[in-house]
């Protein structure tokens, strides 16, 4: 079953039209922009959210940045697997990944994978649950559940990501 953060933050209502940005120093692909736009999607299909990409980094409502190691939030990376990403309750908006994983892109996960490898769509469609207001989910299949194989691909919502996400929105 889906769960909220303590004290059941979201995004006010009203606030519907939400932009999320890149770090600048970041320099990302249109490959990778573009996992992005689809998992934002995945959550927009089953809400009255949307969202739109904007260069104005400082200004957007949601900061995607890969770091590595310490970088200056409390919260370091690890290196390869361990942590691969986190996110922050609303409005926070903070949406980081580590920069040291081996992310897979729209991956085929053939033999060639390494072990490590993490599919970076899986990954953006959990944050971005974290970032709009849900917790973990104790359903396996949910996108919300908190732990995922690495070399697998996960970025279909289930119903019980959905029905959690509607009842905030
Ligand atoms: N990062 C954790 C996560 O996003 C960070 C975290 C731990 C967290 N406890 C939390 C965030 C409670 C919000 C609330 O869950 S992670 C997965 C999954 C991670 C894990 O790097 O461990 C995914 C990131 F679910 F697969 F295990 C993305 Cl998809
Ligand atoms: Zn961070
Ligand atoms: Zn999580």
């Amino acid at each position: 079953h889906y769960t909220f953060f303590p004290n059941r933050p979201r995004w006010p209502p009203g606030r519907t039209q939400l932009t999320y940005a890149f770090l600048p120093d970041n320099q990302l692909s249109d490959n990778v922009r573009s996992v992005f736009s689809r998992a934002f999607e995945r959550w927009s299909e089953v809400t009255p959210l949307n969202f739109t990409e904007t260069t104005s980094f400082d200004r957007a409502d949601i900061r995607i940045g890969f770091f590595t190691g310490d970088h200056g939030d409390g919260e370091p990376f690890d290196g390869v697997l361990g942590t691969l990403a986190h996110a922050f309750s609303p409005p926070a908006g903070r949406f980081h990944l580590d920069g040291d994983e081996n992310w897979v892109i729209d991956g085929d996960f053939l033999n060639s994978s390494p072990a490590s490898a993490v599919d970076l769509e899986s990954v953006a469609v959990h944050e971005i649950g974290h970032l709009l207001g849900l917790g973990h989910s104790s359903v396996e299949g949910a996108i919300m559940y908190p732990t995922i194989s690495s070399g697998v691909r996960k970025v279909e919502l289930a119903n019980d990501d959905i029905t959690g996400i509607q009842e905030l929105y």
